[in-house]
């Protein structure tokens, strides 16, 4: 059992929309810990880093300019099973895909407007943390319901 963290990002259309507290409740509920949490508008170059595998896909550019559209909540969240549970609590990229009781599935329809990131895998989620804060901006603590979520 291996502890992990992920990168998950409210994007500028679940900002605007007034969804950044109950996202962020998903994944405080679920009994996942915060260690990170910021409002941001972020660069294009850091856009495109972000996203750097999906340089070579039609929708890049559309995808940049979207993720830049406004400012994002960034969130750095620990757990073991994290990453591949934030994954589930998000659901299916395209929202219309994204089963009922899913972020995407319960709030949004389309793909190009899907108002929420999560790493796809402990190494993104350590290179994604690193690249949206700064050293300093993340907390070491111990919630003091742990004994209750974990025996
Ligand atoms: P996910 O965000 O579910 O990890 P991804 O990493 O494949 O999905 O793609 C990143 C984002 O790019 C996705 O959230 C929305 C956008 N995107 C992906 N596929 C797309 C497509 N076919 N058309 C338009 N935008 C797309
Ligand atoms: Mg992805």
């Amino acid at each position: 059992e291996r502890v992990e963290e992920t990168y998950i990002m409210v994007k500028p259309d679940g900002v605007q929309r007034g969804l950044v507290g109950e996202i962020i409740s998903r994944f405080e509920k679920k009994g996942f810990k915060l260690k990170g949490l910021k409002l941001f508008q972020c660069s294009k170059e850091l856009a495109e880093e972000h996203y750097k595998d999906l340089k070579a896909k039609s929708f890049f550019p559309k995808l940049i300019d979207y993720i830049t559209s406004g400012p994002v909540v960034s969130m750095a969240w620990e757990g073991v099973g994290v990453v591949a549970s934030a994954r589930k609590l998000i659901g299916s990229t395209d929202p219309l895909q994204a089963e009922p009781g899913t972020i995407r599935g319960d709030l949004a329809v389309q793909t190009g407007r899907n108002i929420v990131h999560g790493s796809d895998s402990p190494e993104n989620g350590q290179r994604e943390i690193a690249l949206w804060f700064k050293e300093g901006e993340l907390c070491e603590w111990t919630p003091v319901l742990a004994p209750w979520l974990r025996e």
